[in-house]
C-alpha cells in the first residue's frame, strides 16, 4: 500500500513541529508549503536530515514555486496558514488577516486535495474552519478543527500537578468554543476512573484549586503567549493534531474532542464549535452529544453564542460565506 501524503499548509512554529511529529511516528510522507518559500524548504531540509539521526523512515520535502500544487492527492491536510496573535491580542483580533488566509487555502484544497481529511489550526478556530469549509466545499465529516484535545491537555496537565499523580492516569474533556468561555467539564474529567468533584471529596485538591484550575485552563493560550513575548504555543497544539491525523489515517477511531460541524446536535446548526468526536478512516464518523446539566448548558450556550458571532463576522467580511 502506498504510503500516506500529508500536506502541511503553513510551516512556521506549529507547522515545523507537525512534520517533526509526523516523521516520528511515520504517518506518511510530508510535504511542507508556505508563502514565504525558503521556510517550507529549509524546515523540509532539515527534518530530512534529522529522520538519519532518529531514523524515522519519512520522505519530507518543501514546497517551491509550485507552492500550493505540492499538496496534490494529500490524504491529509494540516492548516496552520496564518498569523498568530502577539500579547494582548485576543485570538479574536485574528479573524480578517487570517479569514482572508482561509479563502487561498481553501481553494487551493479545492483544486489539488478535495479528498483529503483537513485538520485546520489557524484561528480564531471554530470560525476559520467554518470558513474553510465552506471555501474548500469539502463535506462536513472531511474538515474538523483542533482546539480541545490541546485544551483538555492543558486542563489534565495543570490536574495531575495539582493532584501529585501520573498525567496517564488523568482525563480531562474541555467543550466549546475555543476561547476564553471554553467550558471544561468536571463531571466528565476523571484521575483514575474518579470523577473531579469526587476528588474534592477525597481531598485531591480543593475546591477553590480547581476552580482555579479551570480559569487557568480557559485562559491556557495566553499564559503562553504573554511569557513568549512573540508567537503563541506550538509543541501542544502540533501533538494535538498530530493526534487526530493518527486516528483518521490508521482508523483508530478514538473520541475526541474536536471542532467539529453541528447539524442539530445540541439543537445547534450549521456551526463549528468543540464537542465530543470519533475520528475514524471515515473522518468525522460520529459527533457525540453528551447530557449536559443545566449549568454545563448555559455554559455552552455562551461559548457557541460567541463563536456564532465571529461566524456572523466572517459573513459580513466574506459575502461569498452568507
Ligand atoms: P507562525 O509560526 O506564524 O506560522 C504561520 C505560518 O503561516 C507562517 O510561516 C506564514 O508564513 C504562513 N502563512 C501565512 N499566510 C499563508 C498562506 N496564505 N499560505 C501558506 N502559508 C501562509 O504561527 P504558528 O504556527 O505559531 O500558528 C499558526 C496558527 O495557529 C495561528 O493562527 C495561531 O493563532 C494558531 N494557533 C491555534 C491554536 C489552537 O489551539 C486552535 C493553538 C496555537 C496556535
Amino acid at each position: 500500500m502506498a504510503r500516506a501524503k500529508i500536506a502541511l499548509i503553513g510551516s512556521g512554529q506549529i507547522g515545523g513541529t507537525l512534520a517533526l511529529l509526523a516523521g516520528l511516528k511515520e504517518l506518511g510522507d510530508i510535504v511542507m508549503t508556505d508563502i514565504i518559500e525558503g521556510v517550507a524548504k529549509g524546515k523540509a531540509l532539515d527534518l530530512a536530515q534529522a529522520a538519519a539521526v532518529e531514523g524515522y523512515d519519512a520522505r519530507l520535502s518543501g514546497a517551491g514555486t509550485d507552492g500550493y500544487a505540492a499538496i496534490a492527492g494529500a490524504d491529509v491536510c494540516i492548516v496552520t496558514a496564518g498569523v498568530p496573535r502577539k500579547p494582548g491580542m485576543s485570538r479574536d483580533d485574528l479573524l480578517g488577516i487570517n479569514l482572508k488566509v482561509m479563502e487561498q487555502v481553501g481553494a487551493a484544497i479545492k483544486q489539488h486535495a478535495p479528498n483529503a481529511f483537513v485538520i485546520c489550526i489557524t484561528n480564531p478556530l471554530d470560525a476559520m474552519v467554518w470558513a474553510l469549509r465552506k471555501f474548500a466545499g469539502l463535506p462536513a465529516s472531511k474538515i474538523v478543527g483542533m482546539a480541545g484535545v490541546l485544551d483538555s491537555a492543558r486542563f489534565t496537565c495543570f490536574l495531575a500537578e495539582a493532584a501529585g499523580v501520573s498525567i496517564e492516569d488523568v482525563r480531562a474533556l474541555t467543550l466549546g468554543g475555543h476561547g476564553d468561555d471554553m467550558v471544561p467539564l468536571v463531571r466528565y474529567s476523571t484521575i483514575g476512573g474518579v470523577p473531579l468533584p469526587d476528588c474534592v471529596k477525597l481531598g485531591f485538591f480543593s475546591q477553590e484549586q480547581l476552580d482555579a484550575m479551570i480559569k487557568r485552563t480557559r485562559s491556557g493560550g495566553g499564559e503562553i503567549v504573554a511569557l513568549l513575548g512573540t508567537g503563541s504555543a506550538f509543541y501542544a497544539p502540533a501533538a494535538s493534531a498530530i493526534a487526530m491525523a493518527e486516528s483518521y489515517l490508521r482508523d483508530k477511531k478514538r473520541m475526541l474532542p474536536c471542532a467539529a460541524h453541528l447539524d442539530g446536535e445540541y439543537g445547534i446548526k450549521d456551526t463549528y464549535v468543540g464537542v465530543s468526536a470519533i475520528i475514524g478512516a471515515g473522518g468525522i464518523e460520529k459527533v457525540v452529544e453528551l447530557a449536559l446539566d443545566e449549568n454545563e448548558k448555559a455554559m455552552f450556550e455562551k461559548s457557541v453564542a460567541s463563536v456564532q458571532s465571529l461566524i456572523e463576522a466572517c459573513k459580513k467580511i466574506s459575502p461569498a460565506l452568507a
